[in-house]
């Protein structure tokens, strides 16, 4: 399933140009429009779901591939010895933004801890 309205969905279909780092059957993987670290890369499903939340809930989409492609992506930015931080933002509060589910993969600089 796709939003005609999503803008992760429009990259998905190729209709917006992103510069995509991965791919797998059922996530793509592409650089932020707005890196806040060295690398930073978003790891999001094919089909749309709003959140993580509902990626894990729906049960027809493996949310372990999400994972997995954000694990192969810090292997071949070569951070994942250095370290790297996975984050999915979720709900207003949390600032999301973009209401397409999406794991941001950060890395390539320390980072603070609490978050901000
Ligand atoms: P969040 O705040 O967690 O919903 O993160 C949404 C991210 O999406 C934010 O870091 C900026 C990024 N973003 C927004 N629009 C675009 C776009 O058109 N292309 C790309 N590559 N990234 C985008």
């Amino acid at each position: 399933m796709s939003d005609p309205d999503c803008l992760f969905c429009k990259i998905v279909a190729g209709d917006i140009a992103a510069d995509i780092v991965a791919e797998s059957d059922t996530a793509i993987a592409f650089r932020d429009v707005n890196p806040q670290a060295p690398t930073h890369v978003l790891v999001i499903p094919r089909e749309h779901y709003q959140n993580v939340g509902e990626v894990a809930a729906a049960g027809d989409v493996d949310a372990g591939d999400l994972f997995r492609l954000c694990s192969e992506v810090a292997a071949t930015e070569g951070i994942a010895e250095s370290g790297y931080r996975l984050v999915a933002n979720t709900g207003a509060q949390a600032h999301q933004t973009v209401f397409h589910a999406h794991v941001h993969v950060l890395g390539g600089r320390p980072m603070g801890w609490p978050p901000g």
